[in-house]
């Protein structure tokens, strides 16, 4: 039997990614396919924002909703974008514009010194109000200029650490080995078990579509 969960997400990078990694006995529909529209992330952290998004979806559907908020934080810019980093060049900027406004505010700072590590925080939300959160991060280094065509976001400008390549010129399947992403979702994964059986491992994977 397959338990029906909402994931409160309408980036479809992020939909992709929960759909590869999630075991086979959770059903992932988004509220993009559902039509809902989520609330405004009003929080000061990963983890309130998570919250707001998880509970908005556990209501309006009535199942258990999983929601990710999660950033970029660079060291030299005192852990921005953070929270901001989905709209770190404006309310509405494209992947490409915050990418390069990150580049244009690390111009000149030296290799060492580009440290950064990607953060996510998951929130479990049942619509009986039962909570949980899961945090994962990946440590990595910003690169001088973009490279590679996968993923999302800041992924063609964030090398991981002890690897040569950036996400974006990894396949989903290796990022999702290494991502905060992946690291967050296994420890959200484990609290999920103890809340509903999921005994039926084999079953077949859920296509890795976007929405
Ligand atoms: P939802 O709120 O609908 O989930 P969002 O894109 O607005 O979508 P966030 O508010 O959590 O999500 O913003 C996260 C931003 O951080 C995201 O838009 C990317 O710019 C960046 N980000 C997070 N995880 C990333 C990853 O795995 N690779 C690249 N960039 C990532």
């Amino acid at each position: 039997m397959k338990t029906r969960i909402v994931l409160a997400t309408a980036n479809p990078g992020k939909i992709g990614e929960f759909r590869e990694l999630l075991p086979p006995c959770f059903e992932a529909v988004s509220v993009v396919e559902l039509g809902i529209t989520l609330p405004p992330e009003t929080g000061s952290s990963f983890e309130e924002n998570a919250l707001i998004k998880a509970r908005a979806a556990a209501q309006a559907t009535g199942w258990i909703a999983l929601a990710d908020d999660s950033g970029l934080e660079v060291d030299a810019l005192g852990g921005r974008p953070g929270v901001h980093s989905a709209r770190y060049a404006g309310e509405g900027a494209s992947d490409r514009e915050n990418v390069a406004l990150l580049l244009e505010h690390l111009r000149g700072i030296p290799p060492e010194r580009r440290t950064a590590r990607f953060r996510a925080v998951i929130a479990l939300v049942t619509p009986d109000g039962r909570e949980a959160l899961a945090e994962g991060t990946v440590e990595g280094t910003i690169a001088e200029t973009p490279r590679g065509e996968q993923g999302f976001g800041y992924d063609p400008i964030f090398v991981p650490l002890s690897h040569e390549r950036t996400f974006a010129e990894m396949t989903m399947e290796e990022k999702n080995r290494l991502s905060h992403r992946a690291r967050a979702l296994e420890r959200a994964v484990a609290i999920l078990k103890t809340w509903v059986p999921c005994s039926d491992e084999d079953l077949p994977r859920q296509e890795g579509s976007s929405a």
